[in-house]
């Protein structure tokens, strides 16, 4: 799969894209990431890529222009252009497994007030937002959705662990883990766990998730009962 994002902060994704399982994906070559910087798209000599907005109002807009030559130049015909928004639909891990099944995907990250309406009217991008706050610019959104759609690639996880396990596990949250010492601080490790038995270790960790899920996160649990029905 390739990535190629276009932003004005290019250096911001170098930190994150440069440590542990996602450095070590794009070594392997599971994944191409391409960092684009949008104002090499500007066509005026000063590299302006924002402008006032119609209307009046404070803040900047970026221009259309730049950012049509960038998609232009990148897009290929089987690419899937994403715009990161709060306007956009939420990014699950549902979307995440489907994303992960692409060739190309190409994300395009706002900043200031955002980007001229008509590049949405001519690019018809897909919309995703990771959640109902809002950040200064789609670079955090981008990183987000470009680490959950690696991790998901088949070979970025060891196989024992690989990602896409059961599909009720999904919905629900994670259970407890423990690692050694056996004691800490008087509290001790689950007996269960200590044992050895396989089939009871998988029964009490589900059922830790089903309570987790339940008390914490009811829209979860009504999802997960739904999808054990159908
Ligand atoms: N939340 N999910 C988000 C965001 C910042 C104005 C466009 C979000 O995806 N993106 O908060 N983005 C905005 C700021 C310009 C991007």
């Amino acid at each position: 799969m390739r990535i190629d994002i276009i932003t004005l902060f290019p250096d911001m994704f170098r930190g994150p894209f440069g440590e542990g399982l996602m450095q070590r994906a794009r070594e392997r070559e599971l994944i191409t990431i391409r960092l684009h910087d949008l104002r090499a798209f500007s066509e005026d000599k000063h590299g302006k890529v924002d402008d006032f907005p119609y209307g009046g109002g404070a803040g900047m807009v970026l221009k259309p222009e730049p950012v049509a030559r960038a998609l232009e130049a990148l897009r290929r015909p089987e690419a899937r252009i994403i715009l990161l928004t709060p306007q956009g639909a939420p990014l699950t891990q549902k979307r995440v497994n489907a994303l992960s099944l692409e060739q190309h995907l190409i994300l395009l990250c706002g900043r200031y007030k955002g980007i001229d309406e008509r590049i949405r009217r001519r690019f018809v991008p897909d919309e995703i937002s990771i959640g109902d706050y809002v950040l200064m610019g789609g670079e955090l959104p981008a990183m987000v959705l470009t680490e959950a759609v690696v991790r998901v690639i088949p070979g970025v996880l060891g196989d024992s662990e690989s990602a896409l396990e059961d599909s009720f596990q999904q919905v629900l949250l994670d259970c407890p883990w423990y690692t050694r010492p056996e004691e800490f601080e008087g509290m001790r490790v689950p007996k269960v766990l200590r044992e050895g038995d396989h089939a009871k270790t998988k029964a009490w960790r589900q059922q830790e998730s089903e309570q987790r899920t339940r008390q914490r996160r009811p829209d979860l649990w009504e999802q997960f009962l739904a999808e054990k029905e159908a």
